[in-house]
């Protein structure tokens, strides 16, 4: 809630992700900082009433969009989130991974027709990272664990799209 104070996100009201169907594809790459990201995602989603979640892996951001592409046209799901950490290392390899996931992911979206949530953290340091996880900290617990905000948002979409209650 801390950031809803700072203003760095309006205040809405919670929407009703009953009877939702959600896809989640995630990275093998930065593991134990994507586990942080997606068990914040998955309570987020619980939280706001979604009991149908679908959780596949893929190696690395590279591979997420056409990850989600080819399993939405495989499923009936109302949104997807896809989460991966990348962090900068001394080539131009990030900045390239970075924009075709990005534009990829945008594409697949507006493709499928499907909301597709960007839950890529792209980051100059693993520390950062850490931070944007809720990992931070010589106790692991500090930072804003962006999870959380992407299953709201994958709620908010789907109903915005169409996708109503069972
Ligand atoms: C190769 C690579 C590098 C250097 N760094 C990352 C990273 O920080 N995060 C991530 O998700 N993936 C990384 N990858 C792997 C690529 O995304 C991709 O899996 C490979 O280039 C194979 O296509």
């Amino acid at each position: 809630m801390e950031h809803f104070e700072k203003g760095l996100v309006p205040p809405k009201q919670r929407a009703d992700g009953k009877g939702l169907r959600i896809l989640i594809v995630h990275t093998r790459w930065n593991l134990p900082v994507v586990t942080a990201l997606l068990n914040g995602c998955v309570n987020s989603l619980k939280e706001h009433g979604v009991t149908d979640i679908t959780i596949r892996d893929v190696a690395g951001c590279f591979e997420l969009p056409f990850g989600v592409s080819s399993l939405l046209s495989q499923g009936t799901y109302d949104a997807a989130i896809a989460i991966g950490v990348l962090i900068k290392g001394s080539t131009m390899h990030f900045e390239y991974i970075a924009d075709a996931s990005t534009s990829g992911l945008m594409r697949v979206g507006l493709d499928s027709k499907k909301p597709v949530i960007f839950g890529v953290l792209t980051c100059l340091t693993e520390e950062q990272s850490k931070q944007r996880a809720g990992i931070a900290g010589p106790n692991g617990d500090e930072g804003h664990n962006h999870g959380a905000d992407w299953g709201a948002a994958a709620v908010e979409m789907a109903r915005l799209n169409g996708a109503g209650k069972a």
